[in-house]
């Protein structure tokens, strides 16, 4: 197989997990802004999922968030799932907006609001076993805004203590992601700040505890791309949540701000050797329509990976070995240069999606079809709007 045809066969196998809060209303700081057709429950966010696959090829499975998604009958769920062609994702759950983890959930002083939290993340893990998801996604809030809020060391045990109980309970075809954030909503001492200390509770947990990289979740300027080595190299990358930042945690658009950092995190993604983690997107759109953000943010990573692939491997070796700095570099450069639109329209006419998503999203009339049926603005339940 030459090199482009290797690379039209690699990207044909890419698989994106979208998340359902991502179609749901969400907000700023300041305010939540709904918008009209927005999905009214976890069957119509799926939906949305669905389309967003059917367009693009690419997306064929669905990230979940509890109890946002909670349903009462899980089998219902699952059902709905296989008639909209998807399988679910991870699942995520929620210990950030009750009131009781003001001051943390598995780390909070009290004993009775930790063994609420691990109740829940013991809850989730049955749910994923009823929906056949294979992963926990976690990511906590728990963090001190002030110097001698809390006793840092204990609640490094206590953190430990907690997810050591959720870890004995995951059954073999389950793994922990364990995601981390610098900053906020705490910030002083976020207790799961970087991949480090992510990673060392990874290893305290055992092998199937794997670290989950955010790309809103560092200082700005860190090399993303060399976490992704770090934490292979261990094997101990588990996933990633796609989104792109200008400032914070923005979870804008994947690659719509530095498209050449998302080239490069995915030059180390696709390196020889190195099997793709669970690539899941994480963004919360909130001034541009929803499933129109959410195809193009697919259409990025397409176009990223694509660069990625066509990357030369035998002349980026060979100039590395001969030290040579700028050939080595004009290499990732020509790659990146390269325009792969035209190769990733026809990976998509192959998978049977559409060479141009973004116009036949349009000219499906989707987003108009979604406002009739599903009706106007107004909060609804699940969600940030909630
Ligand atoms: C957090 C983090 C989590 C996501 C929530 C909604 O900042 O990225 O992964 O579930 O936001
Ligand atoms: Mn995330
Ligand atoms: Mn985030």
């Amino acid at each position: 197989m030459s090199n482009d045809e290797q690379a039209e066969s690699a990207l044909g196998a890419l698989d994106i997990e979208t998340p359902s809060w991502g179609y749901g209303d969400s907000g700023t700081r300041f305010a939540v802004f709904q918008q009209p057709g927005r999905p009214r429950d976890v069957f119509e966010r799926v939906q949305d999922a669905a389309e967003v696959h059917r367009l693009t090829g690419t997306a064929g499975a669905v990230a979940l968030h509890f109890p946002w998604d909670a349903v009462d009958d899980p089998r219902e769920l699952r059902r709905c799932l296989d008639e909209q062609g998807l399988r679910v994702g991870a699942v995520n759950p929620n210990l950030f907006q009750d009131p009781d983890y003001k001051l943390g959930s598995i780390t909070h002083p009290h004993e009775r609001v930790r063994a609420k939290a691990v109740e829940h993340l013991l809850e989730c893990v049955r749910i994923a076993s009823e929906l056949g998801s294979t992963a926990q996604s976690l990511w906590f809030a728990d963090g001190t805004n002030y110097l001698g809020q809390d006793d840092l060391a204990a609640r490094r045990r206590r953190l430990l203590e907690s997810l050591g109980e959720v870890y004995a309970a995951l059954p073999e075809e389950q793994e922990l992601l364990v995601e981390y954030k610098l900053f906020e909503p705490a910030f002083y001492a976020t207790d799961l700040a970087d991949w480090g200390s992510s990673l060392l509770v990874c290893q305290r947990l055992g092998d199937r505890a794997r670290v989950l990289v955010d790309l809103g979740h560092h200082a700005q300027g860190t090399n993303i791309e060399q976490i992704v080595v770090l934490l292979g190299s261990e094997g101990r990358l588990g996933g990633f949540h796609f989104n792109n930042r200008k400032y914070a945690d923005d979870d804008l658009i994947v690659g719509s701000v530095n498209p050449f950092e998302l080239f490069l995190i995915f030059c180390e993604l696709a390196a020889p050797g190195r099997a793709l983690p669970r690539l899941t997107i994480d963004q919360a759109h909130n001034v541009e329509a929803k499933v129109e953000a959410m195809v193009l943010s697919v259409l990025n990573l397409q176009e990223a990976y694509a660069k990625a692939l066509l990357v030369d491997r035998d002349a980026l070796s060979a100039a590395q070995a001969e030290a040579d700095v700028l050939g080595a570099h004009e290499v990732l450069l020509d790659a990146y240069r390269t325009d792969v639109r035209p190769l990733c329209a026809r990976v998509r006419a192959r998978l049977g999606a559409f060479e141009d998503p973004l116009a036949a999203l349009r000219e499906s009339r989707y987003a108009e079809r979604m406002a009739d049926t599903r009706g106007g603005t107004g909060a609804v339940a699940g969600g940030w709007g909630r």
